[in-house]
């Protein structure tokens, strides 16, 4: 097997078991509460960077927004386990819990819309880099709007 096959391989192995069982577990809520956080202050670092970029602060790199926009939609995918029962706290209202199922919506609306922006920054055309990153934005919002604190 070549290198990157076998990197892939175990990736992909690592993934499919720590997604059954490590991932989701916390020995305390303070440390969901912690990973949650981290995760989105991560994801808004790269998410900024390409604000800066769209909002013409920053010159166009295609590489860097393509860099950042996948550190996004990988990320994207990481706080939801650490919202599970008894982790309320943090910035998070009691809404995720009592009306999970409309958290839920929300978070996979945010996912598929970064997702979209990865797919246009990996392209580079920047007129729909724009596009998909004024969605991605409104969907950061919504759930904002709906299940954080003040
Ligand atoms: C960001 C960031 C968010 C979103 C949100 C969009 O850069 O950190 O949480 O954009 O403000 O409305």
């Amino acid at each position: 097997m070549k290198l990157q096959k076998i990197i892939l391989a175990s990736t992909a192995a690592v993934l499919a078991i720590s997604t059954g069982f490590a991932f989701a577990q916390f020995q305390k809520p303070e440390d969901a509460i912690k990973y949650r956080q981290s995760a989105f202050t991560v994801m808004a670092n790269s998410f900024g960077k390409i604000a800066a970029v769209v909002k013409g602060e920053a010159p166009y790199n295609k590489d860097d927004v393509a860099k950042n926009a996948a550190i996004v939609a990988m990320i994207s995918t990481l706080p939801w386990q650490a919202f599970g029962p008894g982790t309320e706290g943090g910035k998070a209202q009691s809404d995720v819990w009592s009306d999970n199922a409309k958290f839920k919506a929300a978070s996979e609306k945010m996912q598929l819309a970064v997702a979209d922006l990865n797919k246009a920054a990996q392209s580079g055309d920047l007129e729909n880099i724009k596009k998909s990153f004024s969605a991605a934005g409104a969907t950061c919002k919504g759930c904002h709007d709906d299940f954080k604190k003040k």
